[in-house]
């Protein structure tokens, strides 16, 4: 993989010179995140908000059998089209059948990212242990990849349809520290709050890019957990009634492992009556944001 890593010329000038630098996810952009044209409209936005703060914006995904990090104009339009959902054990397999377009889940971003040198990545909502995992055994490979990957995800907690309690103990295990963004209580992605409180509570990116040069192991990954902004936030009993019928179904329909993502999504955006898609598109370009206000504290240092 090491040897079909490439880096676009933009990107490859920041890191060489130290210049702040996010990466992006790139299943949140395709078909199997969000529908055309928000995807587009999520494209545009994180990107912008990314350079708003001083930062260049990195998506990674495969293209044509290659990994990237960092896209150019003419990519954009593939970027935002049909895709195959990668995660980071599927890398491999993208490259040696050379997929057209391999859509990075947040597992997949870490890997590519930490490879290329880039130390902080926005995404809307991580993957975690799912409901009822101690039957399926589902628990996103997301999780791992945090932990492990010597990277800052910046995220609007977990999908609020995850177990987000044995989500913040998986954690805990791995070895991530989980710092909430001007918040005590973690997130849960539509909503401010989960209920459940984070371990710490930062106020400034400065704070966290000390943590992270304090790290014990390089290969040590933070997960910033920030909640989406109040006037962007959905009505959590809306949400809560939405979730249940989509999980019911997703079980009567007998759909698992890594489909269960994208048609809960599907289910949740129909039965909110379009209302999730534009806290969607708030809480991702939020993020993005306060990836970039870090990346550049990290690049000050
Ligand atoms: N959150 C969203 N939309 C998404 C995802 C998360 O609002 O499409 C994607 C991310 O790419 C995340 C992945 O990494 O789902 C997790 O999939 P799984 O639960 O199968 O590990
Ligand atoms: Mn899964």
């Amino acid at each position: 993989m090491a040897s079909t890593l490439v880096l676009s010329d933009e990107v490859q000038h920041a890191i060489d010179n130290g210049l702040p630098v996010v990466a992006l996810e790139s299943t949140i952009f395709s078909h199997l995140g969000l529908p055309s044209p928000a995807n587009e409209e999520a494209l545009d936005r994180c990107e912008t908000a990314v350079r708003a703060k001083g930062a260049i914006p990195a998506v990674t995904a495969v293209i044509d059998g290659v990994a990237r990090v960092g896209i150019d104009s003419a990519q954009r339009a593939l970027i935002c089209g049909p895709a195959k959902k990668m995660a980071e054990r599927d890398i491999p397999i993208a490259i040696a059948q050379r997929w057209s377009y391999g859509a990075t889940t947040v597992s997949a971003a870490l890997a590519l990212a930490e490879q290329a040198g880039v130390a902080v990545f926005a995404t809307g909502g991580i993957g975690g242990v799912h409901r009822g995992a101690e039957l399926t055994g589902d628990v996103s490979a997301d999780l791992d990849a945090i932990a492990q990957r010597g990277v800052i995800t910046v995220s609007a907690g977990a999908k609020a349809f995850l177990d987000l309690a044995r989500t913040l103990e998986y954690l805990e295990t791995a070895g991530a520290p989980v710092l909430g963004w001007r918040t005590d209580m973690f997130p849960a992605f539509y909503t401010r709050s989960s209920g459940l409180p984070v371990p710490h509570r930062v106020e400034e990116a400065e704070v966290v890019a000390r943590a992270f040069m304090a790290r014990t192991r390089s290969s040590q990954g933070f997960l910033v957990a920030v909640p989406i902004p109040e006037t962007d936030e959905i009505d959590p009993i809306r949400v809560d009634a939405a979730l249940a019928s989509a999980l019911e179904e997703c079980a009567s329909a007998g759909i698992v492992g890594a489909a269960v993502t994208p048609f809960v999504l599907g289910r949740i955006a129909e039965a909110t009556a379009g209302a999730s898609l534009p806290a969607n598109l708030a809480l991702a370009e939020h993020n993005a944001s306060v990836a970039a206000e870090i990346a550049a504290a990290l690049a000050a240092r």
